[in-house]
């Protein structure tokens, strides 16, 4: 048995939106309805990510949509967050797919590329008739990416990549991969400073092995990237990368995009807890939802996720308005993803056995944002990031 999803708004957060921002959640909501509900729990048994979802995607303005021109869509940071949110009501792969092409790769171009990188790119990637990875974790760097050991080496006009990324969505599907090495250099003040460089995924020396045998994120794409001796054209380098900073500018958006999405999942699950306890009958023919304690367990859900709402669509206003940092970002991010992971546990409980099972969408969720935790800055790494923030003390 399944349910449909029926919309809750304890808060009356929708008098806080726009028609435009209703608009566009309608439009997400619609897409996710009657194009990924249908065939998400098939995909993600299968291991299989729903590509023939992504032209329509492009239609809908979902990659970079928040980005102006090169035919993006140009929407407020907010209707890009109630975007993200939909998506991950559907599934986290998904999402996690939109993110890197919006975040990830497409932000990047805009923000640190040549006119001419934008012009190639950016209005292909729009349609999704290119598709793009962002290479920065490495197999033996990932909270702590300042110690990457992929380089590239100058050598006339070109660059010679070489080394490895691990972890990466979308990595064997992708004809872009950002790619993010360390540049040496006589000068002292410039050597192994870190820079984005766009690579053609059929580059000779480049390959991207698929992982296998995940049991999270199934319908997204994870793969290592393999880089031996790639050469590229100097033109390649994104010009306004330097440092560490340009990377984590990149997370930034991305982080802000999960910490919407994440509030999608938990929706997913709380809804189908409460239209489960309402429908299942146990002790005098009551409904499970007449016990105090599956009320309680409701509840907890519904009060975190609208505080949860509440602090995504603060931050997005902020973020709107220019004022957000990234202390903010983070802030949500962790969580909302830590709400969205306990809401799931505690919906799979109101199932009881059902919640095991495929038939429901919870366990799906729940394995999905074991991932979502972890990437983009751990929960922990994101407390040591507020920590720093209110203490001044790195405690990394
Ligand atoms: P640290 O020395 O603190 O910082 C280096 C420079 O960066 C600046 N900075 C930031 N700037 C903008 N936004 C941020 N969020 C920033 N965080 C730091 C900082 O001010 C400094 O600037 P400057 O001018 O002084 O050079 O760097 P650190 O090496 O000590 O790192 C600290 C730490 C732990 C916060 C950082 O390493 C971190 O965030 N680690 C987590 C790594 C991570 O999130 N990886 C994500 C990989 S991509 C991914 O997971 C995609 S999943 C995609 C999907 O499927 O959805
Ligand atoms: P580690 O850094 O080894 O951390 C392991 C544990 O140690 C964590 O609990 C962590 O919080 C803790 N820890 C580490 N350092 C400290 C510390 N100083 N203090 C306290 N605790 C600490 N990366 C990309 O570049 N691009 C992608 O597209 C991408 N997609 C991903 C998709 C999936 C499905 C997954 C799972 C990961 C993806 N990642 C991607 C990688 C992701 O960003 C990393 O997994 C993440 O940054 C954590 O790195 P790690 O897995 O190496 O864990």
């Amino acid at each position: 048995m399944s349910f449909k999803f029926q919309n809750f708004d304890f808060l009356h957060l929708d008098s806080s939106f726009s028609e435009d921002e209703l608009l566009v959640r309608r439009t997400a909501r619609d897409f996710v309805e009657d194009n990924v509900i249908p065939i998400i729990e098939d995909c993600f048994r299968e291991g299989r990510f729903p590509r023939e979802l992504v032209p329509l995607m492009g239609r809908l303005g979902f990659f970079g949509a928040n980005l102006e021109g090169y035919g993006c869509a140009g929407m407020s940071n907010v209707e890009y967050g109630l975007v993200t949110q939909e998506l991950e009501r559907g599934d986290s792969g998904l999402r996690s797919f939109v993110s890197v092409q919006s975040a990830l790769v497409m932000y990047p171009i805009y923000t640190f590329g040549t006119d001419e990188q934008k012009n190639t790119w950016l209005p292909a990637l729009a349609t999704g008739e290119k598709l793009g990875c962002f290479g920065l974790t490495e197999p033996g760097f990932g909270s702590n990416p300042g110690g990457m050991t992929t380089t590239a080496r100058k050598s006339g006009d070109e660059y010679i990549l070489n080394g490895e990324k691990m972890w990466i969505t979308s990595g064997s599907i992708a004809d872009v991969a950002i790619i993010w090495a360390k540049v040496p250099s006589d000068n002292p003040a410039e050597d192994n400073k870190i820079r984005g460089f766009l690579v053609e995924t059929d580059r000779r020396g480049f390959s991207a092995p698929e992982v296998h045998g995940k049991w999270s994120l199934r319908a997204s794409v994870t793969s290592g990237l393999v880089l031996q001796d790639v050469h590229i054209p100097a033109a390649n380098l994104l010009p306004g990368t330097g440092g560490l900073k340009s990377p984590f500018m990149c997370l930034n958006q991305a982080r802000y995009g999960i910490g919407w999405g994440a509030i999608g999942a938990a929706m997913a699950c709380y809804d189908t807890a409460l239209q489960y306890a309402k429908a299942r009958k146990q002790f005098h023919g009551q409904p499970i939802a007449s016990h105090q304690l599956v009320q309680e367990k409701l509840v907890w859900m519904l009060s975190e996720i609208s505080k949860a709402q509440l602090l995504s669509l603060h931050v997005g206003r902020l973020k709107d308005a220019g004022k957000v940092g990234h202390q903010h970002i983070s802030m949500a991010k962790r969580n909302n993803v830590w709400m969205a992971l306990e809401t799931a546990r505690m919906a799979r409980d109101i199932l009881g056995a059902n919640g095991i099972t495929e038939d429901y969408p919870i366990m799906r969720h729940m394995m999905n944002l074991e991932s979502v935790k972890t990437y983009e800055g751990t929960h922990d790494i994101h407390a040591l990031i507020l920590g720093q923030h209110i203490t001044g003390i790195a405690a990394y």
